[in-house]
């Protein structure tokens, strides 16, 4: 006789179905989401997610930095909750499941063991993370860093988006702003399914990966001071041009991430150059370096090349230049217990399998600090993400989703009544 909830599968249909409810909320301009951390748009995809979990039967938390908690019992109150999660807020040019698979991928699990009526004895508690990608406040992975002790609330509160306005003020603004003590929550453990956002598991023909390792993350902010001028009537020996300094600067970016292959990468995705006007030599440019490599002395010397570069190009250019680290987080290892359970469960279900170090940085990097962790993920197509673009199959969404059910389940311990 199989043991209670062996067999179980989640609807396909029905994640389906919601993940294109919630696509509704914040689109795009061409097929994807723009539902940026704590703009009305995040307010309304709260909203539905919160409608959905209460419609589930689950009493809902907020804690002070926004981040949403959706609790369904288990037979012993007592026992330390496992938690299930990911982050709603998107890219500008976001795709509709970065994240959003993995919040709804746990109500899904709820859902399944409604219908299924099965209990667990430790509760299970679905997770919405605030400011997850960090393009509108850096850094990425704001209030689960909070919640892990690594960032100060007062400090997150305090960064600024481009139009001057806070974190903090904002979240308030959109009415999501809760009361609980961030981190004051003890885990059992937490699991996170999220898509891939890069093209091994597509092409290796696998439906999902065992998330082993995180690589590490490093950005380095960097100004670049010259002096305005007219484009025209400035001789080339008198320029101070900022953006120049800025293109060789980034051009060392690429040279340092390459000499590091195959496992570095390097590039800068945000860049301003001011006053960004056709007609005067930029006398200032800003930009962030975003290196990342799953070895941490790689990450080092990646970051020490880049000032040493940068300040030579701007010695000899006549330019000043300045680095501030605005985010990163070391190569993370995640927890063996945990990750057997993906993997135990990918095989239970006979799903082709192999084990990953995410590319992409995810809330379960700093939660993995305070609790033992694991992540399952699913190919995406051509392993495009960050792309309005983003895609993925309703086979692939279902077969993580179910071995996410699997492995929440096992860490839950199912009851007999
Ligand atoms: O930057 C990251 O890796 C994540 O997608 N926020
Ligand atoms: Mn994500
Ligand atoms: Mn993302």
């Amino acid at each position: 006789m199989t043991a209670p909830g062996q067999n179980m599968k989640v609807d396909g249909d029905r994640l389906w179905d919601s993940l294109m409810e919630m696509a509704k909320i914040g689109p795009g301009v061409a097929g994807g989401n723009n539902r940026q951390t704590v703009t009305d748009a995040d307010g309304e995809g709260r909203a539905l997610f919160q409608s959905w979990c209460e419609a589930a039967g689950c009493t809902m938390g907020l804690d002070q930095m926004g981040n949403m908690f959706a609790r369904r019992e288990g037979t012993d109150p007592d026992a330390l909750p496992v938690y299930v999660g990911s982050h709603l807020d998107t890219q500008p040019t976001g795709g509709k499941y970065d994240g959003v698979l993995g919040v709804l991928g746990g109500l899904e699990i709820i859902r399944t063991l409604n219908d299924l009526d099965i209990r667990t004895r430790h509760p299970i508690v679905v997770t919405n993370w605030t400011n997850e990608e960090g393009t509108r406040f850096a850094p990425a992975m704001l209030s689960s860093g909070v919640f892990a002790g690594v960032h100060t609330q007062d400090w997150a509160y305090a960064r600024e988006d481009a139009q001057g306005k806070s974190f903090g003020d904002e979240l308030e603004r959109i009415g999501w702003k809760g009361s609980e003590e961030v981190g004051a929550r003890k885990m059992k453990a937490f699991f996170e399914l999220h898509i891939e956002q890069g093209p091994i598991l597509e092409a290796e023909g696998k439906d999902i990966g065992v998330v082993t390792h995180g690589q590490g993350l490093s950005w380095t902010q960097v100004t670049v001071t010259g002096k305005d001028s007219h484009t025209g009537s400035t001789p080339m020996p008198m320029r101070k041009n900022a953006g120049l300094g800025m293109a060789r600067i980034l051009e060392s970016v690429d040279e340092i991430a390459w000499s590091h292959k195959p496992h570095a990468v390097g590039a800068a995705g945000h860049i301003e150059v001011h006053p960004n006007s056709r007609n005067v030599i930029p006398g200032k440019a800003i930009f962030t370096v975003d290196f990342r490599s799953p070895d941490l002395a790689v990450i080092e010397d990646m970051e020490a090349r880049l000032r040493d570069a940068a300040q030579k190009i701007c010695d000899d250019m006549g330019l000043e230049v300045a680095f501030e680290k605005v985010g990163g987080f070391d190569p993370v290892e995640f927890d063996e217990t945990c990750v057997a359970a993906v993997r135990n469960a990918a095989e239970r279900l006979g799903y082709s399998h192999m084990n990953l170090i995410s590319g992409a940085g995810h809330d379960a990097c700093w939660i993995n600090r305070v609790a033992p962790t694991a992540m399952v993920m699913c190919p995406c197509v051509d392993g495009l993400s960050h792309n309005e673009a983003e895609e993925i199959s309703k086979a692939w969404a279902a077969a993580g989703a179910e071995v996410l059910l699997h492995a929440v389940v096992e860490t839950a311990e199912v009851t007999e009544g």
